[in-house]
């Protein structure tokens, strides 16, 4: 049989929408541009090929738009090229590393899509103690290419999640609370400028290097990450599954934990959801040694399981002990507040906003309600820090919630995002506006303000930095929090 896409672009504009037909239409004579003027390292896709579809994709799929066409480059030279066309054209565009934004639009396009698929090098230099990744990859290829060495990075914590979105942000790690976030482990970034220039940042350019440790994708567009690497063995962790009945006792336990143990190389995730309207709950724990110490999560042990997938492993093997997505959501978004500390109050309103958002959002089946409780040892935004950064923008205590919820249809968007937007306040209120702290950029619904996520002073100081170093304003063609 014929393929219904085989004489593009006539079949494929009969077959999409007239708005999705007239921005291909649009744009097609950018693709081809850029097709014209990229090395043989680089190639456009068209809409209809697989490769195409890969790029475009995203772990949200309303975080996916058809674009006109991607681009996959190869070369850093060729990212610049592709820049200095779209900004020439004032053309949309996107940059996707692993597609993880939860907020729609974020590394999605209607026009030029930027894949990074083709930077997916690791190299670790042993006498510098730093590996070099490029910004394609996903964390498991890092962690998977690392193990040889008995060396890791402060990176993902789950399956799946890319390096470059991840580390623009700041980076929640399972070895944060030992050596502070991923933007903490940084040497150096290669940064393409709008202008085609690429350039290697380091710590001597005080202003740009801060900027990009949490600022995002207004500078440029980043192909490699220099990173510090630490011992790694074995770990000790997994995942464990509860039954709803059972969300009260791990709450509790969760506090237990957060109160009295000081070892910094435990961690956990506590995951309170209700999954097309059946509570239930995941505890992901780690530890950065082959055992842990006798004692270290009993609280959470002696909590009957549903299922229970604990042990001695690589890291690779603990980060994918949970499925990316057990519960794949057409639909999703996140928002977050940030906690300095889990109180019992704060807790049983956690539990409260997961049972009650959970049955008034399960009007239609394959809805996804949780919040993910993170709690970090006191200090750790202090440690092993060498350097300031945008975000946070303070060192204070404090570890993001995230709140994450997942539906079907895009007709009821509007509605969930409005409720996590009121679940966030609401849990901000309990904690007390007192003491509000600095939004963690990759958990942030897309409308935060910039003073909730890079403080008072910070916008002023990003603004100043991307028009240095994008006075044209390229940047802005690209969705995410925009600070020009
Ligand atoms: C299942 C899941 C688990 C997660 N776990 C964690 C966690 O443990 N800790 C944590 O801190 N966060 C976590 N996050 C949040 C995560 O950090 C963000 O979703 C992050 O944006 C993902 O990066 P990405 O490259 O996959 O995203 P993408 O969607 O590809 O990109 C996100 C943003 O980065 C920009 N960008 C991408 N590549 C480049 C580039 N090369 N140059 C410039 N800008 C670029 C995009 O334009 C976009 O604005 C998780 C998210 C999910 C969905
Ligand atoms: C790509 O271009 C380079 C230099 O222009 C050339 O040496 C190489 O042979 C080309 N490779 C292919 C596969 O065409
Ligand atoms: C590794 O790091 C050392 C020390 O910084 C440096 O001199 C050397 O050039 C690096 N090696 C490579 C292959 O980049
Ligand atoms: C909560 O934890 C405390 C201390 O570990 C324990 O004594 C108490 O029984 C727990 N309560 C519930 C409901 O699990
Ligand atoms: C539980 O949460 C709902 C929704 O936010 C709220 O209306 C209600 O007052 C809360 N109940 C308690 C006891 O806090
Ligand atoms: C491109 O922009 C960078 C960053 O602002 C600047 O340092 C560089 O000189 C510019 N290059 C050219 C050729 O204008
Ligand atoms: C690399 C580094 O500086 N590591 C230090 C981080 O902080 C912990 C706890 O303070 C120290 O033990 C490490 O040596």
């Amino acid at each position: 049989m014929r393929h219904p896409f085989s004489s593009l672009p006539r079949a494929l504009i009969a077959l999409l929408s007239v708005r999705q037909a007239y921005a291909l239409g649009e744009y097609l004579d950018v693709c081809n541009q850029i097709k014209a003027s990229v090395s043989n390292a680089s190639d456009v896709f068209f809409p209809g090929s697989i490769t195409y579809s890969n790029d475009i994709e995203h772990w949200a799929g309303s975080s996916t738009q058809q674009a006109a066409c991607s681009v996959e480059p190869g070369t850093a030279a060729d990212v610049g090229t592709v820049l200095k066309i779209v900004g020439a054209g004032a053309v949309p565009f996107a940059v996707k590393g692993g597609g993880h934004a939860s907020n729609p639009g974020f590394s999605s396009t209607t026009g030029i899509h930027i894949s990074m698929a083709r930077f997916s090098d690791v190299v670790y230099n042993a006498s510098s103690k730093t590996a070099t990744i490029g910004t394609g990859l996903v964390w498991d290829d890092v962690y998977a290419a690392l193990e040889p060495y008995g060396v890791n990075i402060v990176g993902g914590r789950v399956t799946g999640v890319g390096v470059a979105g991840f580390t623009l942000g700041g980076g929640y790690s399972w070895k944060s609370n030992q050596y502070g976030l991923t933007v903490d482990t940084l040497v150096s970034y290669e940064l393409v400028f709008t202008n085609g220039t690429v350039r290697t940042v380091t710590a001597s350019d005080a202003d740009l290097f801060w900027a990009l440790k949490g600022g995002g994708n207004n500078f440029g567009v980043v192909t490699h990450f220099t990173l510090k690497t630490f011992p790694q063995t074995e770990v000790y962790g997994g995942i464990i599954i509860y039954t709803g009945d059972q969300i009260a006792a791990l709450a509790n336990a969760t506090l237990t934990f957060q109160n009295t143990v000081t070892d910094l190389k435990a961690a956990i995730i506590t995951t309170l959801n209700v999954a097309a309207g059946l509570p239930g709950a995941v505890l992901l724990l780690f530890y950065d040694a082959p055992t842990a110490p006798a004692g270290t999560f009993d609280m959470f042990m002696n909590i009957p399981a549903f299922s229970k997938d604990v042990k001695t492993r690589s890291f690779s093997s603990l980060v994918q002990a949970a499925p990316s997505d057990a519960v794949p959501p057409t639909r999703a978004i996140f928002d977050t507040i940030t906690v300095p500390s889990y109180t019992p109050a704060l807790m049983t309103a956690i539990v409260n906003e997961t049972l009650v958002r959970g049955s008034t959002l399960a009007l239609q089946t394959g809805t996804f309600i949780s919040y993910e409780i993170e709690p970090f040892a006191q200090g750790f935004l202090q440690r092993n820090r060498t350097s300031d950064s945008a975000y946070p923008p303070t060192r204070s205590q404090g570890a993001p919630l995230n709140i994450y919820y997942g539906w079907t249809i895009p007709t009821v968007d509007t509605s969930f995002q409005d409720a996590a937007r009121d679940s966030a306040a609401r849990l901000e209120s309990i904690v007390g506006t007192r003491t509000k702290l600095p939004r963690y950029p990759n958990y942030a619904i897309y409308d935060t303000p910039l003073t909730d996520m890079y403080g008072a002073s910070g916008p002023a100081r990003l603004k100043r930095i991307a028009q240095r170093v994008d006075p044209k304003g390229v940047m802005k063609l690209a969705g995410g929090f925009k600070l020009q």
